[in-house]
Protein backbone atom coordinates (compact mmCIF):
# COMPACT_ATOMS: atom_id res chain seq x y z
CA UNK A 1 0.00 0.00 0.00
CA UNK A 2 1.47 3.64 -0.92
CA UNK A 3 -0.86 5.32 1.79
CA UNK A 4 -0.38 8.75 -0.69
CA UNK A 5 -4.10 9.59 -0.24
CA UNK A 6 -3.97 11.50 2.69
CA UNK A 7 -7.01 10.99 4.59
CA UNK A 8 -9.77 13.90 5.72
CA UNK A 9 -10.85 14.47 9.17
CA UNK A 10 -14.06 13.39 8.31
CA UNK A 11 -12.58 9.71 7.56
CA UNK A 12 -12.23 9.10 11.13
CA UNK A 13 -14.98 8.60 13.70
CA UNK A 14 -16.59 11.96 14.82
CA UNK A 15 -15.49 11.40 18.50
CA UNK A 16 -11.79 11.15 17.74
CA UNK A 17 -9.40 12.67 19.83
CA UNK A 18 -6.80 14.80 17.96
CA UNK A 19 -3.76 16.11 19.75
CA UNK A 20 -0.16 17.01 20.03
CA UNK A 21 2.24 15.64 22.64
CA UNK A 22 5.43 16.98 24.22
CA UNK A 23 7.32 16.37 27.67
CA UNK A 24 8.42 18.88 30.54
CA UNK A 25 12.08 18.63 30.38
CA UNK A 26 12.16 18.68 26.55
CA UNK A 27 10.30 21.94 26.36
CA UNK A 28 9.89 23.68 29.77
CA UNK A 29 13.44 25.18 30.25
CA UNK A 30 12.98 27.35 33.41
CA UNK A 31 15.97 24.75 35.24
CA UNK A 32 16.65 26.20 38.25
CA UNK A 33 13.47 28.67 38.91
CA UNK A 34 10.68 28.61 41.49
CA UNK A 35 12.41 25.92 43.57
CA UNK A 36 12.69 23.10 41.11
CA UNK A 37 14.97 20.32 42.30
CA UNK A 38 17.63 18.80 40.01
CA UNK A 39 16.58 16.26 37.88
CA UNK A 40 18.90 13.31 36.20
CA UNK A 41 18.99 14.55 33.13
CA UNK A 42 20.20 18.16 34.09
CA UNK A 43 22.54 16.02 36.01
CA UNK A 44 23.66 13.87 32.40
CA UNK A 45 24.09 17.16 30.69
CA UNK A 46 26.63 18.36 33.09
CA UNK A 47 28.43 14.92 32.12
CA UNK A 48 30.91 15.55 29.53
CA UNK A 49 30.52 14.05 25.85
CA UNK A 50 26.98 12.81 27.15
CA UNK A 51 24.92 15.36 24.81
CA UNK A 52 25.78 15.54 21.12
CA UNK A 53 25.78 19.12 21.08
CA UNK A 54 26.77 19.73 24.90
CA UNK A 55 23.52 21.64 25.61
CA UNK A 56 21.35 21.28 28.45
CA UNK A 57 17.78 21.54 29.22
CA UNK A 58 17.71 25.27 31.00
CA UNK A 59 16.20 26.88 28.88
CA UNK A 60 15.21 24.48 25.88
CA UNK A 61 12.00 26.41 24.32
CA UNK A 62 11.21 28.57 26.96
CA UNK A 63 7.57 26.92 27.61
CA UNK A 64 7.88 27.63 31.43
CA UNK A 65 6.94 31.29 30.46
CA UNK A 66 5.97 30.56 27.18
CA UNK A 67 2.86 28.26 27.38
CA UNK A 68 0.21 31.17 26.95
CA UNK A 69 1.64 31.26 23.25
CA UNK A 70 2.29 27.48 22.78
CA UNK A 71 -1.02 26.52 23.75
CA UNK A 72 -2.78 29.37 21.75
CA UNK A 73 -0.73 27.74 18.49
CA UNK A 74 -2.14 24.28 19.67
CA UNK A 75 -5.94 25.64 19.87
CA UNK A 76 -4.99 27.82 16.39
CA UNK A 77 -4.36 24.36 14.67
CA UNK A 78 -7.70 22.97 15.88
CA UNK A 79 -6.85 19.66 18.36
CA UNK A 80 -8.86 19.14 20.92
CA UNK A 81 -6.15 17.06 23.16
CA UNK A 82 -2.65 18.48 24.32
CA UNK A 83 -0.05 15.70 26.03
CA UNK A 84 2.05 17.47 28.26
CA UNK A 85 4.20 15.98 31.36
CA UNK A 86 4.37 17.17 34.71
CA UNK A 87 8.42 17.76 36.15
CA UNK A 88 8.19 15.75 38.89
CA UNK A 89 11.51 17.60 40.83
CA UNK A 90 9.29 21.01 40.55
CA UNK A 91 6.62 19.22 42.74
CA UNK A 92 9.11 17.50 45.22
CA UNK A 93 12.55 18.49 44.44
CA UNK A 94 14.59 15.83 46.60
CA UNK A 95 12.06 13.22 45.41
CA UNK A 96 9.95 12.48 48.68
CA UNK A 97 8.75 15.24 50.91
CA UNK A 98 10.48 12.64 53.72
CA UNK A 99 13.56 15.18 52.35
CA UNK A 100 11.68 18.23 51.68
CA UNK A 101 8.40 20.18 51.62
CA UNK A 102 6.30 20.08 48.48
CA UNK A 103 6.74 22.56 46.22
CA UNK A 104 3.97 24.75 46.27
CA UNK A 105 5.64 27.26 43.27
CA UNK A 106 6.10 24.04 41.32
CA UNK A 107 2.25 22.74 41.65
CA UNK A 108 1.13 26.32 40.61
CA UNK A 109 2.99 25.96 37.38
CA UNK A 110 0.76 22.71 36.40
CA UNK A 111 -2.48 25.02 37.99
CA UNK A 112 -1.78 27.46 35.54
CA UNK A 113 -0.66 25.25 32.77
CA UNK A 114 -3.88 23.21 33.19
CA UNK A 115 -6.33 26.34 33.43
CA UNK A 116 -4.73 27.28 30.32
CA UNK A 117 -5.51 24.63 28.55
CA UNK A 118 -9.02 24.65 29.60
CA UNK A 119 -9.86 27.93 28.61
CA UNK A 120 -8.65 27.36 25.67
CA UNK A 121 -10.72 24.02 24.94
CA UNK A 122 -7.98 21.60 25.05
CA UNK A 123 -8.20 18.32 27.37
CA UNK A 124 -5.35 18.22 29.40
CA UNK A 125 -3.78 14.35 29.27
CA UNK A 126 -0.98 14.39 31.73
CA UNK A 127 1.82 11.74 31.95
CA UNK A 128 3.39 11.29 35.24
CA UNK A 129 6.67 10.59 34.39
CA UNK A 130 8.58 11.33 31.33
CA UNK A 131 11.39 10.71 32.46
CA UNK A 132 12.83 14.06 34.90
CA UNK A 133 13.45 11.91 37.87
CA UNK A 134 14.79 13.76 40.74
CA UNK A 135 18.86 13.48 41.22
CA UNK A 136 18.05 12.83 44.50
CA UNK A 137 15.99 9.49 44.06
CA UNK A 138 18.54 8.54 41.60
CA UNK A 139 21.74 8.99 44.58
CA UNK A 140 19.71 6.12 46.14
CA UNK A 141 19.70 3.63 43.56
CA UNK A 142 16.75 5.36 41.11
CA UNK A 143 14.47 3.14 39.49
CA UNK A 144 16.79 0.22 40.74
CA UNK A 145 15.59 1.06 44.45
CA UNK A 146 12.07 -0.33 45.45
CA UNK A 147 11.57 3.16 47.58
CA UNK A 148 11.45 5.24 43.90
CA UNK A 149 8.46 2.47 43.80
CA UNK A 150 6.65 4.53 46.75
CA UNK A 151 8.23 7.96 45.96
CA UNK A 152 6.57 7.89 42.80
CA UNK A 153 3.16 7.00 44.20
CA UNK A 154 3.98 9.73 47.04
CA UNK A 155 4.32 12.51 44.00
CA UNK A 156 1.51 10.77 42.16
CA UNK A 157 -0.56 11.35 45.35
CA UNK A 158 0.13 14.84 45.72
CA UNK A 159 -0.20 15.74 42.10
CA UNK A 160 -3.46 14.50 41.43
CA UNK A 161 -5.29 15.33 44.59
CA UNK A 162 -3.94 19.16 42.81
CA UNK A 163 -5.12 18.70 39.28
CA UNK A 164 -7.72 15.88 39.35
CA UNK A 165 -10.49 18.18 39.66
CA UNK A 166 -9.44 19.50 36.04
CA UNK A 167 -6.99 16.84 34.71
CA UNK A 168 -8.88 13.48 33.55
CA UNK A 169 -6.21 11.63 31.45
CA UNK A 170 -3.38 10.37 33.35
CA UNK A 171 -0.39 8.17 31.65
CA UNK A 172 1.62 6.99 34.38
CA UNK A 173 4.84 6.62 32.25
CA UNK A 174 6.21 7.06 28.70
CA UNK A 175 8.35 4.48 27.38
CA UNK A 176 9.52 2.24 30.22
CA UNK A 177 11.90 0.89 27.13
CA UNK A 178 13.97 4.09 27.05
CA UNK A 179 13.79 5.21 30.72
CA UNK A 180 15.01 1.71 31.75
CA UNK A 181 16.96 0.14 29.25
CA UNK A 182 18.66 2.91 27.45
CA UNK A 183 19.48 4.60 31.05
CA UNK A 184 20.60 1.91 32.79
CA UNK A 185 21.50 -0.55 30.14
CA UNK A 186 22.93 1.04 26.59
CA UNK A 187 24.09 4.42 28.30
CA UNK A 188 22.71 6.35 25.93
CA UNK A 189 20.25 8.48 28.50
CA UNK A 190 20.18 9.22 32.07
CA UNK A 191 21.38 8.01 34.70
CA UNK A 192 24.22 6.49 31.94
CA UNK A 193 24.05 2.44 33.29
CA UNK A 194 25.47 -0.76 31.60
CA UNK A 195 23.64 -3.28 33.53
CA UNK A 196 21.21 -5.42 31.69
CA UNK A 197 20.37 -6.76 35.46
CA UNK A 198 19.88 -2.98 36.64
CA UNK A 199 17.92 -2.12 33.26
CA UNK A 200 15.47 -5.10 34.19
CA UNK A 201 15.31 -4.76 37.97
CA UNK A 202 14.04 -0.77 37.01
CA UNK A 203 11.57 -1.93 34.53
CA UNK A 204 9.99 -4.01 37.34
CA UNK A 205 10.06 -1.02 39.29
CA UNK A 206 8.43 1.23 37.11
CA UNK A 207 5.82 -1.28 35.54
CA UNK A 208 4.89 -2.12 39.56
CA UNK A 209 4.85 1.76 40.46
CA UNK A 210 2.42 2.29 37.54
CA UNK A 211 -0.13 -0.13 38.62
CA UNK A 212 -0.42 1.02 42.49
CA UNK A 213 -0.59 4.50 41.05
CA UNK A 214 -3.50 3.54 38.55
CA UNK A 215 -5.75 2.24 41.67
CA UNK A 216 -4.18 5.34 43.62
CA UNK A 217 -5.35 7.52 40.85
CA UNK A 218 -8.67 6.15 40.74
CA UNK A 219 -9.18 7.20 44.17
CA UNK A 220 -8.34 10.35 43.81
CA UNK A 221 -9.87 11.30 40.46
CA UNK A 222 -13.31 10.90 39.71
CA UNK A 223 -13.95 9.40 36.37
CA UNK A 224 -10.23 9.06 35.79
CA UNK A 225 -8.78 7.68 32.23
CA UNK A 226 -5.88 6.14 33.02
CA UNK A 227 -3.40 4.24 30.89
CA UNK A 228 0.61 3.85 30.61
CA UNK A 229 2.54 4.69 27.51
CA UNK A 230 4.74 2.26 25.40
CA UNK A 231 6.83 2.72 22.74
CA UNK A 232 6.74 -0.50 20.17
CA UNK A 233 8.31 -1.77 17.06
CA UNK A 234 6.70 -4.00 14.74
CA UNK A 235 9.31 -6.62 14.16
CA UNK A 236 10.18 -8.95 11.05
CA UNK A 237 13.13 -11.59 10.57
CA UNK A 238 15.52 -10.72 7.65
CA UNK A 239 15.06 -14.13 6.27
CA UNK A 240 13.02 -17.43 6.58
CA UNK A 241 15.90 -19.01 8.21
CA UNK A 242 14.61 -20.85 11.88
CA UNK A 243 17.46 -18.73 13.30
CA UNK A 244 16.85 -15.53 11.96
CA UNK A 245 12.98 -16.64 13.15
CA UNK A 246 14.03 -17.57 16.68
CA UNK A 247 16.08 -14.36 16.88
CA UNK A 248 12.81 -12.85 15.81
CA UNK A 249 10.61 -14.21 18.83
CA UNK A 250 14.08 -13.34 21.34
CA UNK A 251 14.12 -9.68 20.25
CA UNK A 252 10.08 -9.37 20.40
CA UNK A 253 10.35 -10.70 23.73
CA UNK A 254 12.50 -8.16 25.47
CA UNK A 255 11.80 -4.85 23.12
CA UNK A 256 7.69 -5.32 23.40
CA UNK A 257 6.45 -8.40 25.47
CA UNK A 258 8.64 -7.59 28.54
CA UNK A 259 6.40 -4.90 29.00
CA UNK A 260 3.00 -6.08 27.06
CA UNK A 261 3.06 -9.32 29.39
CA UNK A 262 3.08 -8.25 32.54
CA UNK A 263 0.59 -5.28 31.97
CA UNK A 264 -2.05 -7.44 30.30
CA UNK A 265 -1.60 -10.21 33.27
CA UNK A 266 0.54 -13.13 32.01
CA UNK A 267 3.76 -12.35 34.11
CA UNK A 268 6.74 -11.79 32.22
CA UNK A 269 7.85 -14.09 29.47
CA UNK A 270 9.37 -16.89 30.01
CA UNK A 271 11.40 -17.69 27.07
CA UNK A 272 12.72 -13.94 27.80
CA UNK A 273 13.24 -14.51 31.46
CA UNK A 274 15.05 -18.00 30.43
CA UNK A 275 17.29 -15.93 28.33
CA UNK A 276 18.33 -13.17 30.79
CA UNK A 277 19.20 -15.85 33.64
CA UNK A 278 20.61 -14.09 36.50
CA UNK A 279 20.04 -10.55 35.33
CA UNK A 280 16.11 -11.23 36.03
CA UNK A 281 14.67 -8.58 38.23
CA UNK A 282 13.62 -10.14 41.81
CA UNK A 283 9.91 -9.50 42.05
CA UNK A 284 7.77 -9.63 45.27
CA UNK A 285 4.66 -11.92 45.63
CA UNK A 286 1.73 -9.50 44.47
CA UNK A 287 3.90 -7.68 42.57
CA UNK A 288 2.69 -9.35 38.61
CA UNK A 289 -1.27 -8.34 40.24
CA UNK A 290 -0.29 -5.22 40.92
CA UNK A 291 1.24 -4.36 37.43
CA UNK A 292 -1.55 -6.09 36.00
CA UNK A 293 -4.30 -3.65 37.22
CA UNK A 294 -7.01 -2.39 34.59
CA UNK A 295 -6.41 0.56 32.87
CA UNK A 296 -8.63 2.35 30.31
CA UNK A 297 -6.61 2.50 27.51
CA UNK A 298 -3.19 1.77 26.23
CA UNK A 299 -0.73 4.18 25.18
CA UNK A 300 1.27 3.61 22.02
CA UNK A 301 3.97 5.07 20.69
CA UNK A 302 5.26 4.28 16.98
CA UNK A 303 8.23 5.40 15.20
CA UNK A 304 9.74 2.60 13.13
CA UNK A 305 9.56 -1.30 12.38
CA UNK A 306 12.77 -3.43 12.97
CA UNK A 307 14.27 -5.99 11.16
CA UNK A 308 16.55 -8.78 13.09
CA UNK A 309 18.60 -11.61 12.60
CA UNK A 310 20.40 -13.87 14.46
CA UNK A 311 24.05 -12.94 15.85
CA UNK A 312 25.17 -16.28 17.57
CA UNK A 313 28.45 -13.99 18.36
CA UNK A 314 26.35 -11.30 20.88
CA UNK A 315 28.34 -9.76 23.28
CA UNK A 316 26.36 -7.35 24.51
CA UNK A 317 22.83 -8.99 24.70
CA UNK A 318 21.50 -12.34 25.86
CA UNK A 319 18.58 -11.72 22.93
CA UNK A 320 21.59 -12.46 20.19
CA UNK A 321 19.95 -10.39 17.68
CA UNK A 322 21.54 -7.92 15.27
CA UNK A 323 19.35 -5.34 13.90
CA UNK A 324 19.81 -5.52 10.00
CA UNK A 325 19.04 -2.31 8.26
CA UNK A 326 17.11 -2.73 5.41
CA UNK A 327 18.32 -1.19 1.41
CA UNK A 328 16.20 0.92 -0.20
CA UNK A 329 13.88 2.25 2.43
CA UNK A 330 12.83 5.65 2.88
CA UNK A 331 14.64 6.83 6.31
CA UNK A 332 13.81 9.82 8.94
CA UNK A 333 17.03 11.94 9.61
CA UNK A 334 18.09 9.36 12.23
CA UNK A 335 17.75 6.78 9.95
CA UNK A 336 14.61 5.41 11.31
CA UNK A 337 12.53 3.68 8.29
CA UNK A 338 9.69 5.27 7.34
CA UNK A 339 6.86 2.64 7.50
CA UNK A 340 3.28 3.59 7.61
CA UNK A 341 2.51 -0.03 7.19
CA UNK A 342 4.37 -0.99 10.38
CA UNK A 343 1.79 1.01 12.12
CA UNK A 344 -1.12 -0.91 10.90
CA UNK A 345 1.08 -4.33 11.54
CA UNK A 346 1.71 -2.84 14.83
CA UNK A 347 -1.48 -1.90 16.12
CA UNK A 348 -3.51 -5.06 14.44
CA UNK A 349 -0.77 -7.25 16.16
CA UNK A 350 -1.61 -5.56 19.42
CA UNK A 351 -5.14 -6.13 19.29
CA UNK A 352 -4.98 -9.53 18.46
CA UNK A 353 -2.32 -10.85 20.89
CA UNK A 354 -3.73 -8.57 23.70
CA UNK A 355 -7.21 -7.13 23.03
CA UNK A 356 -7.03 -3.48 24.90
CA UNK A 357 -9.93 -1.96 24.78
CA UNK A 358 -8.79 1.25 23.77
CA UNK A 359 -5.64 2.09 22.22
CA UNK A 360 -4.49 5.62 22.30
CA UNK A 361 -1.93 6.23 19.81
CA UNK A 362 0.37 8.73 21.89
CA UNK A 363 3.37 10.08 20.08
CA UNK A 364 4.03 9.55 16.09
CA UNK A 365 6.26 12.03 14.05
CA UNK A 366 9.88 12.25 12.26
CA UNK A 367 12.85 14.34 12.72
CA UNK A 368 14.53 15.87 9.19
CA UNK A 369 16.76 18.91 8.47
CA UNK A 370 14.78 22.01 8.64
CA UNK A 371 15.56 25.08 7.27
CA UNK A 372 13.68 28.68 8.18
CA UNK A 373 13.92 30.84 5.00
CA UNK A 374 13.95 34.30 4.92
CA UNK A 375 10.34 34.42 4.42
CA UNK A 376 9.56 32.46 7.99
CA UNK A 377 8.69 29.77 6.35
CA UNK A 378 10.19 25.63 6.45
CA UNK A 379 9.11 23.51 3.79
CA UNK A 380 9.13 20.14 5.58
CA UNK A 381 8.03 18.25 2.69
CA UNK A 382 9.39 14.83 4.74
CA UNK A 383 7.56 15.53 7.86
CA UNK A 384 4.73 16.14 6.13
CA UNK A 385 4.01 13.16 4.02
CA UNK A 386 5.07 11.13 6.97
CA UNK A 387 2.50 12.72 8.68
CA UNK A 388 -0.12 12.37 6.05
CA UNK A 389 0.99 8.55 5.31
CA UNK A 390 0.73 8.03 9.06
CA UNK A 391 -2.41 9.01 9.23
CA UNK A 392 -3.86 7.10 6.05
CA UNK A 393 -2.02 4.05 7.25
CA UNK A 394 -3.77 4.90 11.17
CA UNK A 395 -7.17 5.09 8.66
CA UNK A 396 -6.83 1.90 7.36
CA UNK A 397 -6.22 0.17 11.11
CA UNK A 398 -9.58 2.30 12.72
CA UNK A 399 -11.51 0.68 9.74
CA UNK A 400 -10.04 -2.38 10.47
CA UNK A 401 -11.93 -2.45 14.06
CA UNK A 402 -8.21 -1.56 15.75
CA UNK A 403 -10.05 0.67 19.27
CA UNK A 404 -7.55 3.37 18.13
CA UNK A 405 -9.42 6.22 19.81
CA UNK A 406 -6.61 9.17 19.02
CA UNK A 407 -3.81 10.18 17.81
CA UNK A 408 -1.24 12.84 18.91
CA UNK A 409 1.57 14.34 16.89
CA UNK A 410 4.76 14.57 18.50
CA UNK A 411 5.47 17.24 19.20
CA UNK A 412 4.01 20.28 19.15
CA UNK A 413 7.58 22.08 19.56
CA UNK A 414 10.93 21.50 18.25
CA UNK A 415 12.57 20.57 21.16
CA UNK A 416 15.49 18.96 23.09
CA UNK A 417 15.76 15.85 22.14
CA UNK A 418 17.91 13.77 24.81
CA UNK A 419 21.64 12.40 23.94
CA UNK A 420 20.98 14.72 21.16
CA UNK A 421 20.55 17.87 22.10
CA UNK A 422 18.98 20.57 19.62
CA UNK A 423 19.88 18.57 16.86
CA UNK A 424 16.86 16.77 15.78
CA UNK A 425 14.02 18.73 15.43
CA UNK A 426 10.54 16.74 15.56
CA UNK A 427 8.57 19.59 15.88
CA UNK A 428 5.10 20.45 13.41
CA UNK A 429 6.16 24.16 14.84
CA UNK A 430 10.15 25.42 14.19
CA UNK A 431 11.39 26.83 17.29
CA UNK A 432 14.26 29.60 16.38
CA UNK A 433 16.61 28.77 19.98
CA UNK A 434 18.55 32.04 19.58
CA UNK A 435 15.02 34.49 19.42
CA UNK A 436 12.41 31.64 20.64
CA UNK A 437 10.38 32.59 17.68
CA UNK A 438 7.81 29.96 16.84
CA UNK A 439 6.89 29.16 13.41
CA UNK A 440 4.86 26.51 11.91
CA UNK A 441 6.14 24.55 9.80
CA UNK A 442 4.13 23.17 6.52
CA UNK A 443 3.58 19.82 8.17
CA UNK A 444 1.68 21.83 11.15
CA UNK A 445 -0.35 24.44 8.67
CA UNK A 446 -1.44 20.81 7.13
CA UNK A 447 -2.16 19.24 10.24
CA UNK A 448 -4.09 22.50 11.05
CA UNK A 449 -6.18 22.41 7.45
CA UNK A 450 -6.73 18.55 8.25
CA UNK A 451 -8.25 19.46 11.52
CA UNK A 452 -10.25 22.31 10.55
CA UNK A 453 -11.99 20.58 7.02
O1 LIG B 1 11.52 12.91 21.90
C1 LIG B 1 11.15 11.60 22.15
C2 LIG B 1 10.14 11.54 23.28
O2 LIG B 1 10.64 12.11 24.44
C3 LIG B 1 9.78 10.10 23.57
N1 LIG B 1 9.39 9.40 22.38
C4 LIG B 1 10.24 9.51 21.23
C5 LIG B 1 10.53 10.97 20.93
C6 LIG B 1 11.44 11.08 19.69
O3 LIG B 1 12.64 10.42 19.89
Amino acid sequence: MSFNNAPTRKDFPADFRWGVSTSSFQIEGAGQEDGKGESIWDRFCKEPGRIRDGSNGNVACDHYHRYPQDLDMARGLGVNAYRFSIAWPRILPNGTSGRGAVNEAGLAFYDRLVDAMLERGLDPWATLYHWDLPQALQEQGGWTSRDTVAAFLEYTDVVTRRLGDRVKHWITHNEPWCSCMMGYWENIHAPGGTSLADALQASHHVLLSHGQAVSLIRNNVPGADIGITLSLHPITAASDSAADQAALVRHDGLRNRWFLDPLFGRGYPADTLALVGGAAPKVLAGDLEAIATPTDFLGVNYYFPEMVADDPQATHSPMRAKIVEKDGVERTGFGWEVSPQGLIDLLTRVQRDYNPAVIQLTENGSTFEDVLTPDSRVHDTERLRYLQRHLAALKVAVDAGVPVKGYFAWSLLDNFEWAEGYLRRFGIAYVDYATQQRVLKDSGLWYGQFLNE
